[in-house]
Order: C-alpha cells, then structure tokens, then sequence
C-alpha cells in the first residue's frame, strides 16, 4: 500500500494537484503547456463532460468526432511535468481507495501541443516540428532509474561534442512513442530531436544581465547530428514527458508550433495563429 504521504488525495478522493478523479480523464490526452490553450483546442469539441482548474493544471474532457479526449495544461517545466504524469498515471495505474497499484498496466496516448524555439535556420517561425527524441538538460528525470530506457551511444556523443561540462547533470535522450509518430506524421512537419531545458533564460543560452556557463551551447547544439538526427529545437517540456511516459509505461509525443528562431534571432509576427494552426493539424489527425 502506498502511504497517504506519497500518494496524496483530497478530501474528495481526487489526486492533489490536478483535482482529478479516475472517471475525469480519456485514454487520449492532450498537455498544452499554458492554460488558456486548454479552451482554444476544446472549442473544436462537439461537447465537453468535464472541466477543472487547480493552480496551472486546467483540464477539460469531452468529444471530438466521435473520440473522448481530454486536454490538459502542465505550466512550464520538467518539474511540474513530474507532477503531471505521475498524478495521470496514478488515476489510472493505482487503485486510488486501497492505494495499491493495479495489476494490469492501462496505457495512455499523451501528445504535447507546444511552443517553441527554433535552433535551425531552415526550421522558419510558424513551422511545425514533431520531437522523435527529448534531450533532457534539466536533471528532473535523473531521481528515476533511467539506464535501461535513455540512449547512452547519443548521449556521450551530444555529451563529447558539446564539451557538456558534468557538473550541470548528465543530459538524458529518450525516444518517442514510434506509433503516434506515424499517426501524427506528415510532409509539412520538421522532425529531428527536441532539447528541454529546466530554464527559459541561462538554460537555453539567454543572455541579459547574467553571464552563463557556456555561450557557445547553442551553435554547438545545432551543428550535432547522430544517426542522420539533428536538435531542431529547445522548449521545456518533451524529454520529462518521453522519460516518464516510457518508464510508467505509456506512447508519448511532442508537436512544437515554433515561435522564434534562435539561430536567426527572429519571432513570429503571429504566434497564435501558427498554435492555432498546429492545433487544427493534431486534431484532424488524432481523429483520424
Ligand atoms: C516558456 O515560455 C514556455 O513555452 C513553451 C516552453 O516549453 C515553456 O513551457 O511551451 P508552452 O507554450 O507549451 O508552455
């Protein structure tokens, strides 16, 4: 049994941070990282059940063409993706009243529709970029047993090229869910592999009015390539989610609509609308 301590519910029985209860959430999910794009995908539902907020974690369920989704908003960061993905797992793996896992695994689609940074050239803002793999730079998935699901061959060779100095932690690689990569997948998406970082200033090389360890990670980031793969991206997000999700033994996935291009210094003139365009393409093909 795990105790009340580790395992932490609200008076009403529903998991502590997203108030949610086992019946609240679909096998197919969808995390957005800013709460207000949970209404921007929901308004596309032809009804919904369900709808709750607790700090950043909004969540609604309901029905798109004929298939029960729910949209969830994680905020920003690995850590609250910790959070994120056990509390979901939870609801689904654990026996909430006896507290005591289930015995047979229930696994769930989570496909992340993001925004992001650009580390390429060729990846224009507006463009749509599907993460095959998460390179975590941010530690947070380190307090999990991950030798036996990260890809060491691509982490030494990032770690080597890079000069990654250790002291920052040890930067993990966790592949994607192969199957919703197919079903996501199209000609107009970049696909390569996604860098998360556990800072949006320092961690992803800006510069105002602190000095960071290493000026040059960027560039070195975007002239890595392993096996043909590329980084063609930096946000906060995908590799906690690819990490968590293969250990609690679920298909996970990251569409980034890309935002700004760090190589090129430039920003999309309408960010929303690139997110509204993503949208509709996950969508249509989650649906499908
Ligand atoms: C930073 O501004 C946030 O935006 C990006 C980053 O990953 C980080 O969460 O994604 P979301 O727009 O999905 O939050």
């Amino acid at each position: 049994m795990i105790k009340s301590s580790e395992l932490i519910l609200n008076p009403d029985g529903s998991v502590y941070h997203l108030n949610l209860k086992p019946e609240h959430i679909a096998k197919d999910i969808i995390f957005v990282g800013d709460q207000n794009r949970v209404e921007k995908i929901t308004r596309f539902f032809d009804s919904i059940e369900f709808s709750i907020q607790k700090r950043e974690f909004k969540t609604e369920t309901g029905m798109f063409k004929g298939k029960r989704i729910t949209v969830m908003s994680t905020g920003i960061g690995p850590d609250n993706i910790d959070i994120v993905m056990n509390e979901v797992d939870a609801l689904v793996n654990i026996d909430l009243k006896t507290k005591m896992p289930k015995e047979n695994l229930t696994s769930l689609n989570i496909i992340r529709i993001g925004t992001s940074g650009s580390l390429q050239v060729d990846i224009p803002v507006d463009s749509f970029v599907m993460a095959k793999y998460g390179l975590g730079l941010d530690n947070m998935l380190r307090s999990y047993l991950i030798d036996e699901i990260s890809i060491v061959e691509m982490e030494n060779a990032f770690i080597k090229h890079t000069n990654w100095d250790l002291k920052k932690g040890r930067p993990y690689i966790i592949a994607c869910s192969e199957t919703l990569a197919k079903k996501m997948d199209s000609d107009k998406i970049h696909k390569g592999i996604t860098g998360t970082a556990g800072g949006f200033y320092g961690p992803q090389g800006r510069v105002l009015r602190l000095n960071i360890q290493d000026e040059k990670l960027n560039a070195k980031m975007d002239n890595f390539s392993f096996n043909g793969e590329r980084i063609t991206n930096l946000e906060m997000e995908t590799g906690a989610i690819f990490g968590l999700g293969k250990l609690l033994g679920h298909h996970c996935l990251s569409l980034n609509a890309i935002i700004a291009n760090r190589a090129s210094g430039t920003f999309s003139e309408d960010p929303y609308k690139a997110v509204d365009e993503l949208i509709a393409y996950a969508l249509d093909k989650i649906a499908e």
